[in-house]
């Protein structure tokens, strides 16, 4: 018997962000999560959270949610189906911003509630196992001038012990000097760690290709240790932008975590307009959104890194062809019973029924806004 959504329900809290992160975009002080509950009529509860990333947009995500909960009550818990559904009705509007994030919510929601009722782990629902995916640390490592970079790059290696082998540096600086000056403290503290770098869309293509080409000069660079990639220098959807970049930089591009849904991805693709690819498992449109992309990225040649939500992202990368690196924020970790286990720098999916998200309910009211 097909199992039927009953109802949805979804709390609203603010968590303090274990470390303020200022990047390129702007300073993330507070977590705004959206936590998600779907029950179905078998009595199984799918969860997750949506990281809502400014206070202001988390009671109107929340009332989005509510609302399309409203709309599928009643209907089958397939979430193939019930995303086809919303996104029908999502057509004149439009499948970005709050509602894109709340169709997300909904289909992680319903993976995670299908995972439980087969007595699976997600990554075995959707035909893999649970294998381990090397995280770098993406917990701090902001804006925060180059004379504290290194002390942090050797704090986040270190963290808790998890044996990271890399970390994110966010740059773009308003004077090109800092980010060079920034690079080679991180480079100096973290060894032959991997350094991502994200200027968080804060350059023109020129500056952009100005200060890429000065990271490329650096001996750091030239002795093999540069940046392991660049991320989203320019506007996020400048497509053409971002191939014109690559031909004049040898870098590898990465981009993706403003892709919304798949369609974006193979805009990207056709473009051109990157080496690498991040889909945010929520601006993606959830666990079915990721699939797609995912294939998309196989079919291009594309290696596949994730962007946020750390716990069901880790499912999604053991069935991802191309993976590549899984980026490890502890941001929700204080409402959840349980984070994201991290060994020798490797994450490893969860191994109970679902996802592996589950609410520390006392946690939860502390927070609860
Ligand atoms: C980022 C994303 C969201 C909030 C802060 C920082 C950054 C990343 O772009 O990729 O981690
Ligand atoms: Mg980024």
């Amino acid at each position: 018997m097909a199992a039927i959504i009953a109802r949805l329900t979804v709390r609203p809290v603010i968590v303090p962000m274990p470390q303020p992160l200022m990047t390129g975009a702007g300073l993330v002080k507070d977590v705004p999560l959206a936590l998600i509950d779907v029950e179905r009529t078998d009595g199984i509860v799918g969860s997750c959270y949506l990281f809502c990333y400014t206070p202001p947009a988390l009671a109107p995500t929340c009332r989005m949610l509510a609302e399309f909960g409203e709309l599928i009550a009643g209907q089958p818990a397939d979430p193939l189906d019930v995303e086809r559904m919303l996104q029908a009705k999502l057509k004149l509007l439009g499948a970005a911003g709050i509602a894109g994030m709340a169709l997300a919510g909904i289909d992680m929601a319903l993976w995670d509630a299908a995972a439980k009722a087969a007595g699976l782990p997600l990554c075995r629902l959707l035909g893999g196992a649970p294998k381990p995916i090397r995280a770098y640390n993406s917990n701090g490592l902001g804006l925060i001038g180059p004379d504290k970079v290194g002390p942090e790059a050797a704090r986040l290696l270190a963290q808790d012990g998890k044996g990271f082998r890399g970390v994110k540096l966010r740059l773009g600086y308003a004077d090109p000097r800092d980010d060079l000056a920034a690079f080679r403290a991180a480079r100096e503290a973290a060894g032959e760690a991997e350094l991502p770098i994200d200027y968080n869309q804060a350059l023109s293509v020129g500056e952009a290709v100005q200060r890429i080409t000065a990271l490329e000069a650096l001996d750091e660079t030239r002795a093999g240790l540069g940046p392991q990639w660049a991320e989203e220098p320019i506007r996020a959807d400048d497509y053409a932008g971002y191939a014109a970049l690559r031909r004049r930089v040898t870098t590898p591009i990465q981009l993706g975590e403003n892709c919304w849904g798949p369609h974006d991805v193979a805009r990207a693709v056709e473009a051109e307009a990157t080496d690498f690819m991040m889909p945010d498992a929520m601006k993606i449109y959830g666990t079915t959104g990721w699939l797609r992309a995912a294939a998309l990225a196989e079919a291009a040649g594309l290696p596949v890194s994730t962007h946020l939500f750390p716990e069901v992202s880790a499912h999604l990368m053991a069935v991802t062809p191309t993976a590549h690196r899984l980026e490890y924020v502890d941001w929700a970790e204080s409402i959840l019973t349980e984070g994201l286990r991290i060994e020798d720098g490797l994450a490893h999916p969860s191994e109970t029924p679902g996802t592996g998200i589950a609410w520390d309910e006392a946690a939860v009211r502390r927070y609860g806004v």
